[in-house]
């Protein structure tokens, strides 16, 4: 066989691997989460070692994603990030499967602290993804005598320049804090003085926003942002002149937890990706990624000394002592939408 009759063979050989390739169809696992929530490489190398593709869709806030499964105009997903207080709504409503424990075996390195705080315990439903400390991000040359208050949010001389997330429970639980009261507060009276205090914050806020709130804070267009901690600190990465505080009043705690929808397809799939996530080296780099810490304590010492010394990703033990979990309130649930409704015809 000459050089050119084996070229021949091999390119006839390579076009039908090729062509093999195409019609062996990968399964798609389908995820939908926050936005800015994973590093694009982890779900690459995913992809290569489970031989498969992963497809992923957005959402801004848990009320936004619950709207969209309850529609079921996307979907249906194989793997969800909700907050825990969602988690036990969709679960409440029978939205959720269980989680084959066998199939996690790096459950094992969930932290131990995190998960005592976590609403569902024994990882029946859930595992944790990450966490968030709700804070105040602020240009540290454009705010002066900034104090670790929400009463920045009433500075006059930020009119027009402050932001606030467009989450209800978090703006809201803000507020509550603000007033002394726990962020779950289902108190009317409670409600209508936090309902009072974001429309007078309103006056001064450019806005709510999720998520343009990042790049406008990187870019000068905003002075302090109400916002999840992770986003901002991303934005410090962009903007060395943002600063991050955890106001003295307290702030909001939150999990985003890895679920399995009750009508998944892709269910091994979806639990490998939940293993994977949890493997310590994956959660440390994704950790540095995305900028929220994935509780993983044997990850941990992974982790590049700045991550570990950083005090939004690890708050020291007084910061720790004035946060709160945002927790499901039940049919109260209610009342902070129609709060919300008014807040934003009101003002
Ligand atoms: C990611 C926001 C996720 C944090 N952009 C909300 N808990």
């Amino acid at each position: 066989m000459n050089g050119s009759t084996i070229g021949r063979w091999l390119a006839c050989a390579m076009a039908l691997a090729l062509l093999c390739g195409c019609k062996e169809k990968k399964p798609v696992l389908r995820i939908y989460t926050w936005s800015d929530y994973v590093k694009p490489e982890l779900i690459q190398r995913f992809e290569q070692e489970n031989g498969c593709q992963v497809v992923i869709d957005t959402y801004d806030s848990n009320e936004t994603m619950y709207d969209q499964l309850v529609a079921r105009e996307k979907g249906p997903f194989d793997l969800l990030f909700p907050s825990s207080y969602m988690v036990k709504i969709l679960r409440d409503e029978g939205m959720l499967q269980p989680l084959v424990p066998d199939w996690i075996p790096n459950r094992r390195n969930v932290d131990a602290t995190y998960l005592e705080m976590a609403p569902d315990r024994k990882m029946v439903y859930s595992v944790p993804y990450a966490v968030t400390v709700t804070s105040l991000g602020y240009l540290g040359t454009q705010v002066k005598d900034f104090k670790p208050t929400w009463a920045m949010l009433d500075r006059a001389d930020l009119k027009g320049r402050a932001t606030m997330l467009a989450d209800y429970r978090e703006t809201i639980g803000a507020a509550l804090k603000f007033l002394g009261y726990s962020l779950n507060s289902t108190n009317d009276r409670e409600l209508a003085e936090a309902k009072a205090v974001v429309l007078r914050w309103k006056q001064n806020l450019a806005g709510f926003e999720n998520e343009d709130y990042k790049e406008e804070l990187v870019d000068g267009e905003v002075s302090l942002a109400h916002g999840y901690s992770g986003d901002l600190m991303a934005g410090q990465g962009e903007n060395g002149d943002i600063q991050i505080a955890v106001p003295e009043e307290g702030s909001a705690l939150s999990f985003d937890d890895m679920v399995i929808p009750a009508d998944a397809t892709e269910i091994v799939l979806a639990h490998k990706f939940i293993n994977f996530i949890l493997d310590p080296r994956v959660a440390a780099e994704l950790t540095e990624y995305i900028c929220y810490l994935c509780p993983n304590e044997v990850s941990y010492q992974y982790l590049s000394p700045e991550f570990r010394t950083n005090r939004i990703l690890f708050p020291p033990p007084e910061v720790v002592e004035k946060l709160e979990m945002i927790g499901d309130v039940g049919q109260d649930q209610a009342k902070y939408e129609k709060l919300w409704e008014e807040i934003q015809n009101g003002g």
